[in-house]
């Protein structure tokens, strides 16, 4: 069986990271692609320099040329800016949808059965982008947000209670932004549920850190945004794919009809296979969940309806 051919489109702080995790869990060869000359070609070179003590045989190079998309299997891309301190996500629409419109173009022509997966910033803008831009199939077309802010509010449960990280499972939905919606009942610690564990006065303190978590680290960095845990978070939705996995993660996908919304990009739970987003779960929320959630889907629309604009000319 032939190699899976992972290109990484975006060769900075995320771009690096997810090389580097690609290359030790050995799911393809990596191709990186930048603007910057010598960037991807250095970063390429020093992790196959590193791979006898990792053991992986893993071949990964840097390129220059969109033309290096061809043959990929799974494209991810967080070409654009990151946010510096002061800056809000929608504050990048403007200059990542012109980079997402250039790299967008490159797929569609260069690698159109890619399952495509985005990481800039605003995401559910620029995930909305993608799709129109490439016309591929919504289903091979998601966004990586939910997966990250999750994660995040998993990590915060699992450092209140003391307990194992990898224990913990949690849902964030809605936009990739500050009115993403945590939802208390779904979590769970090693099966059971957070309410028998946890007060919602406690809950909702670290479902507003959840939703401020990626300021927390701009605050800290101050020259960008956190790089590690969204270049972690990416590989496992590619890792899902490549390995038909059927995780259940959430990512924003195209949302035609499921929680009342057509049309748009939104995170929400998924079925990640090899047929890219195999399903959308549609999960019962109390009131208060929907309110919040529906809250989210107009702070999406805003961005999506400046998408179509621009489209349009
Ligand atoms: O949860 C999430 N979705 C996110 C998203 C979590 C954290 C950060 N998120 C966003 O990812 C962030 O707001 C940015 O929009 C992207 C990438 O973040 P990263 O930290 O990796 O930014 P870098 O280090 O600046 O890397 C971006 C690279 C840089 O090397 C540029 O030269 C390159 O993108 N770039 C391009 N590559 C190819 N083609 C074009 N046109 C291009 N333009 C810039």
């Amino acid at each position: 069986m032939a190699r899976k051919k992972i290109a990484l489109v975006g060769a900075g702080q995320i771009g690096g990271t997810m090389a580097l995790v690609l290359a030790q869990k050995q799911l393809g060869d990596v191709v990186l692609i930048d603007v910057v000359e010598g960037v991807p070609q250095g970063k390429a070179l020093d992790i196959m320099e590193g791979r006898l003590s990792i053991h992986t045989s893993a071949t990964l190079t840097g390129s220059n040329n969109y033309d290096d998309l061809a043959g990929s299997d799974v494209v991810i891309v967080t070409a654009g800016v990151p946010r510096k301190p002061g800056m809000t996500r929608d504050d990048l629409l403007n200059i990542n949808y012109g980079i997402v419109e250039k790299v967008g173009t490159a797929i569609k022509s260069k690698a159109p059965n890619a399952f495509v997966i985005v990481v800039t910033n605003p995401l559910d803008a620029m995930v909305y982008a993608m799709q129109k831009v490439t016309g591929i199939a919504p289903e091979k077309v998601v966004g990586m947000a939910g997966v990250l802010d999750s994660s995040r509010l998993a990590c915060f449960v699992a450092m209140e209670l003391g307990v194992a990280a990898d224990d913990v499972q949690a849902v964030v939905m809605g936009g990739h932004g500050p009115s993403m919606v945590s939802l208390y009942d779904f979590v769970s610690v090693g099966g059971i549920p957070l309410p028998q564990l946890m007060s919602k006065e406690k809950f909702n303190e670290l479902s507003k850190r959840t939703a401020m978590a990626g300021d927390e680290i701009v605050g800290l960095l101050k020259t960008g945004s956190a790089f590690y845990s969204p270049g972690v978070s990416a590989i496992r939705m590619a890792e899902a794919y490549l390995l038909d996995k059927k995780s259940v993660l959430t990512c924003a996908a195209e949302l035609k009809g499921q929680y009342g919304v057509n049309g748009l990009y939104c995170g929400v739970p998924v079925i990640i296979g090899s047929n890219g987003i195999e399903k959308i779960i549609e999960v019962k929320m109390n009131d208060e969940e929907k309110a919040a959630f529906a809250k989210s889907v107009d702070a999406v629309k805003g961005n999506a309806e400046w998408v179509d604009a621009k489209i349009k000319g």
